[in-house]
């Protein structure tokens, strides 16, 4: 087990005073402490969340389907004890794309979000995240952009109509080219969601994403500018934030400059060695193979440096 491989320092430990950040939030994703598909309940992450000093808590996938009514009770009371926010991100399934031709397939693509509102509403989540444009790609892509664009704008504005019923925000996440082929940049994305033209329709930027994709993380962060609605905030390898080469203050003084008061959410793929980890390409242990309180120890010393850097500044 290595103790301490990483690069970032803690602001506690070196003595440095925090001062909360009021109006951005930090989140880390439940699958930071996973590599496997085993995971039963969210419920021990909210702890765990508030515990490593976190705000909010990101959950996703698989499990979400699973939970019985009784678990999303037990998951809503243990954020409302732990007084830690849950977020949320789900792609759409096969054979459910939002930009595909055929209406039948969009419409099963907008109920797979649409059918779980009232199962955000009971957890006190706010907006519905994901790789929403996640459709396979049919070459040759100057054939078929521009209708799967406008078969999205489509989609998405349905189910932004629909979230707007549930005081839900949309979170479209644009994800790098080997993710997804109809946006890739936030200039793009931007202007897609003003074609769908609701205010409840919104991106979420991913800074693994971005490093592939953006000129510029700041200008990135610009075009998005108030159709940001959420953020995935990890280093260039998904490692917790000060283990990697993202320019950190850069992306906050953009954020702070667009007056972004939404949620930053560690979603840190580190864990090699199971199921999870073969999916998200983790070939590598990013963690050094840590322990759970090591993992825990290090998520702690991440958001505490963020918490002291985006509490410095002047802008
Ligand atoms: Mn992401």
């Amino acid at each position: 087990m290595s103790e301490k491989p990483l690069l970032f320092f803690s602001a506690a430990e070196v003595g440095l005073t925090v001062r909360r950040v009021e109006a951005m939030k930090f989140g880390i994703h439940y699958i930071y402490w996973r590599n496997d598909l085993k995971c039963r309940s969210y419920t021990p992450y909210v702890e765990r969340a508030k515990k490593s000093g976190f705000d909010v808590l990101e959950i996703g996938d698989y499990l979400f389907f699973d939970l019985t009514g009784a678990q999303i009770e037990e998951l809503a009371a243990a954020a409302r004890e732990y007084d830690v926010e849950l977020a949320l991100g789900l792609d759409p399934p096969q054979n459910a794309a939002l930009s595909d031709d055929d209406p039948a397939v969009r419409e099963k693509g907008i109920r797979f979000y649409s059918d779980i509102f009232p199962k955000l509403n009971k957890l006190g989540i706010q907006g519905i995240g994901g790789n929403m444009l996640n459709a396979p790609f049919r070459p040759p892509f100057s054939d078929h952009h521009q209708r799967e664009w406008n078969n999205a704008v489509l989609a998405l504005r349905e189910i932004c109509r629909r979230a707007a019923d549930c005081g839900l925000q949309v979170n479209c996440e644009i994800v790098n080219r080997y993710e997804g082929h109809i946006a890739n940049t936030a200039k793009d994305a931007r202007k897609l969601l003003d074609e769908v033209g609701l205010p409840n329709a919104k991106m979420t930027l991913d800074s693994f994403h971005m490093n592939v994709e953006e000129s510029s993380f700041a200008n990135a962060i610009f075009d998005a500018g108030d159709r940001l609605g959420h953020f995935h905030l990890e280093e260039n390898h998904r490692g917790l934030l000060g283990t990697g080469h993202l320019p950190l203050y850069e992306i906050r003084d953009a954020l702070r400059k667009i007056n972004y008061q939404g949620i930053l959410t560690m979603e840190s793929l580190v864990r090699a060695g199971g199921e999870l980890g073969d999916c998200a390409r983790i070939w590598r242990d990013l963690t050094g193979w840590a322990d759970e309180e090591t993992l825990d120890r290090n998520a702690k010393a991440s958001v505490e440096s963020m918490r002291y850097l985006f509490s410095q500044g002047t802008l």
